[in-house]
């Protein structure tokens, strides 16, 4: 496709400073390929990562500007210390911390404001898509951001689909079914603007491995993948990338 393939790393809460040189150093070779390679660690390495010369994000930002706010990140920090993306509405932020869509589309508004690329995570619940309200619920999650910052605002952005039953568990959707989510998404968007859809890279996330990535990659809508647990093993992480090119 004409859209350049990312292959992100979320390290969630996991990781160290070794681990910071070691992945710097496997994914140096990346920098003239045709796939961006992105880290998102955990916040304390983040300066550490930039230092090393990856191209790093946050995993979330706060929708504030400074004040206040014991604990939270600031963008316009994060953007300082080499940050050039942050994830936004991971699935996990949005269970176990909260944040509804309309905070997480506050978020995407602060992080393009303070000259990050936002990382849209969207997905279903195992029970959503049992009932069959996987594009209803993806739809929804899109829409509030569109809904704030118009159309337009997605073509500085990125978009993962990971949907929560394959996060961490090993069941990863099969490549037919996350082209299905892909191809909604891109087809839904390109009514409202073809340009914006077209351009647009759609990740896919939700225990992506070296065994799997090349068969989902290959799909005509995903753009790439977000990768947790197999982004902390260097050898994974690169045939990851590997099968992104
Ligand atoms: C989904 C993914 C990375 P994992 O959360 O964002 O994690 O690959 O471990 O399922």
């Amino acid at each position: 496709a004409q859209r350049k393939p990312i292959v992100a790393g979320n390290w969630k809460m996991n990781g160290s400073i070794e681990l910071v040189s070691e992945i710097s150093t496997a994914i140096s070779k990346y920098k003239n390929e045709q796939v961006d390679v992105i880290i998102f660690p955990p916040a304390p390495l983040l300066c550490k990562a930039a230092e090393s010369g990856v191209n790093v994000g946050t995993q979330t930002i706060s929708e504030f500007d400074s004040g206040a706010f014991t604990g939270e990140i600031e963008a316009k920090l994060a953007k300082q210390l080499g940050a050039n993306y942050t994830l936004v509405g991971h699935s996990e932020r949005r269970a176990i911390f909260g944040e509804t869509s309309e905070i997480v589309a506050e978020k995407f508004a602060k992080a393009q404001e303070e000259g990050l690329i936002p990382v849209l995570c969207v997905g279903e619940t195992e029970k959503q898509r049992e009932l069959g309200e996987t594009e209803k619920v993806v739809a929804e999650q899109i829409n509030a951001v569109i809904s704030k910052l118009g159309i337009a605002a997605l073509s500085n952005s990125v978009l993962a689909y990971e949907p929560v039953w394959a996060i961490g568990t090993g069941k990863t959707a099969t490549p037919e079914q996350a082209q299905s989510v892909h191809k909604f998404i891109r087809d839904m968007l390109s009514t409202q603007s073809e340009p914006v859809a077209q351009a647009l890279q759609i990740l896919y996330g939700g225990s992506v491995n070296d065994k799997n990535s090349k068969s989902l990659f290959t799909q005509p809508d995903i753009d790439g993948g977000l990768i947790g647990g197999a982004s902390l093993k260097a050898d994974a992480f690169v045939s990851i990338c590997n099968s992104a090119l």
